[in-house]
């Protein structure tokens, strides 16, 4: 199965999922039913509905399930809730609220950056697609062919022909790819197109880690030599994992597929896997593949080199989608919500003035433009701040409603604060509160947005490790997967063992496990480690977990 960005090609169940005529990888079998929010209980209704000044009474802010014990609803309870994700009627499909594409533009603007420092350009190809143009390069598309979705008619007649919609581009790319490289002069040409693709998956739908229509980067280059175009895989996987690590605080592991794992149109498949520790699995995070010469002989992408010699080019292609939002959800949100990592929360500071009853009309308005202050103050520092001041929530609706949201900092402002000429620093991914002077609020708040940054980074990574264990035998892998962990395990890259493996390590509740990557980075392995499945000569390390 070939491997992409958003880990299609794993047809893996969910533990609430019910596989389909007994097979989780019937492609033309009916959707998995789609988790979506529930009806809320009464006094829980939408706080939209209620938010009106003549209501005094108030609903909760807040989820009702639990993450520990009821993940999916949990996840599903949080995306909605904090307005990320909207359900949409076409199952699979669903609407970006702008909290979650404040999310995917922070990355959109970093990543992008870095790519055009190095030399890649932005262009834009159609959606549709051909048949022949996207039968060209069969091998690649044979295995995915049920996931594509086609146009059939305009108005109400038929076209001629039936149209796809682009799953990926390198069909639609490379012939054009064949007419613009000429010589080495036309090299390198590194072309990235930020769109969306469909495919149209039965299995399981979740916001943003499996979805039918989705946004994402897709890269193409092409290179003269292949010693160019593996730097740029690993170029561009590093610049993956620091979208991870750097702006949403989550750790991964990068590492390259197994053979069964990789795409199957590339030489090579580099990956950044994350891991869940609610579910206990790993998810692909992004992927950067090297296709070697397979596609410039099919597209016929050939060029005259110095030597005046025909040479083929060497290429990759790289995918990053706003699966990256789903995995810092998972990774750092709680059972009061999202917790958002500074870096890309679309608010960053909430200040809250809490005036009381007995509070004079000056009193109070001294209040406000204190607030009004902070709020100046840390704009001014270019910080994302939200001031609260509707006079129809109480304090404690406000602070349930900014932690739902996820808001790093909360400032609360009283009466005794007004007196003391401090207020209260609340963060939400501790839940901790310190009084700050005034004086110190426009220092203070930037560098513990900061910390607060890399203390969730912190925290992910130790759960991160605390989930991963390293085992030589079969009794303990299959103890590690029971104990949701991901687990570290001597392989000697057999093939048939991994699917066996697969087969094995399924239970009732859970699917099988399969390799996730194996890690760049490698521990010692001492010479005559066996395969902990085959018992054969070992060859590395390998990552094994269920997953996404
Ligand atoms: C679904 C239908 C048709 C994944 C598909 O990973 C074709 C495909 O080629 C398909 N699902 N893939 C693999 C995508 C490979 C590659 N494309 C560019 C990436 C990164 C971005």
């Amino acid at each position: 199965m070939a491997s992409d960005p958003l880990g299609a090609s794993d047809k893996a169940q969910s533990s609430t999922a019910k596989p389909q005529n007994g097979s989780s990888s019937n492609k033309s079998a009916k959707p998995a039913k789609e988790k979506k929010p529930k009806q809320k209980a009464e006094g829980q209704q939408a706080a939209g509905d209620t938010r009106k000044k003549e209501m005094k009474k108030e609903t909760k802010e807040g989820l009702s399930a639990s993450k520990a014990s009821s993940f999916a609803d949990w996840y599903t309870q949080v995306v909605t809730e904090a307005e990320l994700i909207a359900y949409y009627k076409v199952s699979g499909c669903y609407i970006l609220r702008p909290g979650a594409y404040f999310v995917w533009e922070t990355i959109q603007r970093w990543f992008d950056g870095k790519i055009r420092e190095s030399g890649v350009q932005n262009a834009y190809f159609p959606m549709f697609v051909t048949e022949e143009q996207l039968n060209a390069e069969k091998n690649h598309v044979e295995g995915f062919a049920a996931e594509v979705a086609w146009v059939t008619k305009s108005g109400s007649s038929d076209l001629d022909r039936p149209i796809a919609i682009r799953p990926t581009s390198e069909t639609v790319m490379y012939p054009y790819y064949a007419q613009w490289v000429r010589s080495h002069r036309d090299l390198p040409l590194r072309l990235n197109q930020w769109n969306t693709v469909v495919r149209w998956e039965f299995s399981n739908p979740t916001p943003f880690i499996r979805s039918r229509e989705f946004l994402w980067q897709e890269g193409h280059s092409a290179f003269a030599t292949q010693a160019e175009a593996e730097g740029e895989v690993f170029e561009i996987l590093d610049l993956y994992a620091r979208v991870y690590t750097d702006l949403m605080a989550v750790p991964v592991i990068k590492g390259r597929k197994s053979e069964g794992e990789k795409f199957a149109g590339a030489l090579f498949t580099t990956t950044v896997e994350a891991f869940v520790p609610a579910t206990g699995r790993g998810i692909q995070g992004g992927t950067s593949h090297c296709l070697g010469q397979n596609f410039s002989k099919m597209f016929g992408i050939d060029f005259e080199a110095e030597d005046r010699s025909k040479q083929l080019v060497w290429q990759n292609s790289w995918g990053l989608s706003t699966r990256t939002i789903g995995v810092m959800i998972m990774v750092h949100g709680d059972d009061k919500g999202l917790v958002m990592p500074p870096r890309c929360a679309q608010t960053q500071v909430v200040i809250i003035p809490i005036p009381n009853a007995k509070l004079s009309v000056e009193a109070k308005q001294a209040m406000a433009e204190q607030a009004d202050k902070f709020a100046g103050e840390l704009r001014a520092l270019g910080l994302r701040v939200a001031l609260d001041s509707r006079d129809n929530y109480t304090p404690g609706w406000k602070y349930s409603y900014w932690e739902l949201r996820g808001v790093p900092i909360r400032l609360e402002l009283g009466p005794k604060d007004m007196e003391k000429e401090s207020c209260v620093l609340a963060r939400r991914d501790t839940l901790k509160k310190e009084p700050v002077a005034w004086s110190q609020v426009a220092s203070e708040v930037p560098k513990l947005l900061d910390t607060i940054q890399h203390a969730m980074y912190e925290k992910a990574l130790a759960e991160r490790d605390a989930g991963i264990e390293k085992v030589t035998t079969w009794e303990d892998f299959v103890r590690a997967l029971d104990r949701k962990h991901l687990v570290l395990a001597p392989w000697a890259y057999e093939e048939e063992i991994e699917k066996d493996v697969k087969k094995r390590s399924a239970t009732a509740e859970a699917m099988g496990a399969k390799t996730l990557c194996i890690p760049l980075e490698q521990p010692d392995l001492p010479s005559g480690t066996k395969c902990f499945a085959s018992g054969r000569e070992a060859k590395n390390w390998a990552l094994w977990g269920r997953s996404y």
